[in-house]
């Protein structure tokens, strides 16, 4: 799987995002990385210079023309206790994006460096087996985490957890294995070395059992990594952007009374319990003969065919009308939750009347204007979508969809297996079903992988992870 090429080439570049900050580092790892920095870098106190794990302050000083181009702290990190398990050099300098192009061109002049490929450096450090391909991931997800409970999934899954209990079913499938092995070898022994059923048995508790549940645990982590849309549905002026700005807890959305305020559809971020909201407030739904809202009511329902969720909101002073019944028509199999708004203006008979109306509907009771019931609203919005079980993140591993794909895989070779015993089919049979099922489990560490699965993991990094 690794060409020489990724362990000749040194490669640099710089790691903190492009703008000014306070300082920005630059990374090089392979083996030039030493002299590319004794090359550049001035130590102020050369005894201790370049000593591994060290931090060392200095200049960095173009070679040809002398010229002082920043200070900085500079740290070597001798092979193979680094990130890369290469030699590892990282330099610490001022955040100026300028300076530190210029010191990265310096750096890619030296023999033997090249700009580093996004994600090229976790891509060795997995290449050389530091970390296996679902800890590689994790720093991605890390990175790139919408939600604290993304984060914690994405630092459970890099401290080894899924990897630990993808490891612990293959073990169990290697028993099985060998089993299979000592009856394909010795077909005429009549010892007979387990039981069929404990055989069963062996495979559905330590293999199937887990496997199901870590493919049902990816459903639910999805939705805390990746999030929910909902969008914000109903008629002109029933205090949509009202709701939005409610949720939000700030003065978001223009509101006024005037029907078709809102033109363009607005989306905002927040978090329920953890999950990440996509919000998006969108014009009011009517009949209308203004090219502007007519555009914008467009765009609302394209919004709503995009979502996860659709808060249908109504005015609680005038119940459920026939337009309301009309949008909630038109959003049938999306999962919906009614919002009875402007519940401060009405009698409680009336918004229990509403909802009894919403029929089987969930539904809150609330006023975006005073705030009544927007916590009742939000947990409405919590067990419609994430159901009522309570979910705490970072107690167990959760796969992604990648891996959810290779887990559902293993799954349908598991029952293959299972059923071959059964039956009985040949032991030779089952035991090409178990070697599949053991595939689909290397694909997830990154035992099994192919280039293109490999170049496409690793694109979605940014360049200097
Ligand atoms: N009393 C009361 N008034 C509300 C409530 N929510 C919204 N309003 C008022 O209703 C009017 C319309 O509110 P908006 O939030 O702009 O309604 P909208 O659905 O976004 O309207 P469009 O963008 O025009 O479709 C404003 O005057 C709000 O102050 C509520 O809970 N109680
Ligand atoms: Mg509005």
């Amino acid at each position: 799987m690794a060409t020489p090429e990724h362990f000749e080439a040194t490669i640099a570049a710089i790691a903190t995002p492009p703008g000014p900050g306070g300082i920005g580092i630059i990374r090089i790892s392979g083996p030039a990385a030493l002299s590319v920095l004794q090359a550049l870098f001035h130590p102020r106190h050369s005894a201790t210079a370049y000593r591994s794990h060290h931090l060392s302050y200095g200049r960095v000083i173009a070679p040809q023309s002398g010229m002082v181009l920043d200070e900085a702290l500079a740290v070597y990190m001798r092979a193979p206790h680094t990130y890369t398990r290469e030699d590892v050099v990282e330099l610490q300098c001022h955040g100026s994006f300028l300076v530190l192009q210029e010191i990265l061109a310096l750096i890619l002049a030296e023999p033997g460096v090249r700009l580093a490929a996004p994600g090229e450096f976790t891509k060795r450090a997995f290449l050389n087996g530091r970390i296996d391909l679902t800890q590689a991931e994790a720093v991605i997800e890390l990175l790139q985490a919408k939600s604290p409970a993304g984060a914690q999934m994405a630092a459970e899954q890099l401290a080894g957890g899924l990897l630990r209990t993808v490891t612990t079913i293959r073990d169990h499938l290697l028993g099985v294995r060998a089993i299979m092995e000592v009856a394909i070898d010795f077909p005429d022994e009549e010892v007979e070395i387990i039981a069929p059923a404990d055989l069963r048995r062996q495979l559905t508790v330590g293999v199937r059992e887990p496997l199901l549940e870590l493919v049902a645990r990816a459903g639910q982590g999805r939705l805390f990594r990746d999030g929910i849309a909902a969008v914000i549905l109903g008629r002109p002026n029933v205090g949509k952007s009202s709701l939005l700005n409610s949720l939000l807890r700030e003065e978001r959305a223009i509101v006024t009374a005037v029907p078709g305020t809102t033109r363009d559809t607005i989306e905002e971020y927040f978090t329920i319990k953890g999950l990440p909201v996509r919000i998006i407030d969108t014009a009011g739904i009517r009949e209308t003969v203004e090219t502007v809202e007519e555009l914008g009511i467009r765009r609302s329902r394209q919004k709503v065919a995009d979502a996860d969720l659709v808060l249908l909101v109504v005015d609680a002073t005038a119940g459920l009308t026939d337009a309301d019944r009309q949008l909630l028509a038109s959003v049938a199999g999306k999962p919906v939750v009614l919002v009875i708004n402007k519940c401060d203006l009405v009698a409680p008979e009336a918004v229990v009347k509403a909802r009894v109306a919403s029929a089987g509907l969930p539904a809150a009771a609330i006023s975006a204007k005073t705030g009544d019931g927007i916590k009742e609203l939000e947990a409405v919005i919590f067990t419609t979508v994430a159901g009522a079980g309570a979910w705490e993140p970072g107690h167990a591993s959760v796969p992604n969809v990648r891996h959810e794909a290779a887990l559902k895989a293993a799954l349908a070779a598991t029952d293959r297996v299972l059923a071959g015993l059964a039956a009985p089919l040949s032991p030779d049979l089952v035991a090409v079903e178990i070697q599949a099922a053991l595939d689909h489990l290397g694909e997830i560490v990154g035992e099994t992988t192919t280039e293109e699965m490999l170049d496409l993991i690793f694109s979605r990094f940014c360049i200097g992870k």
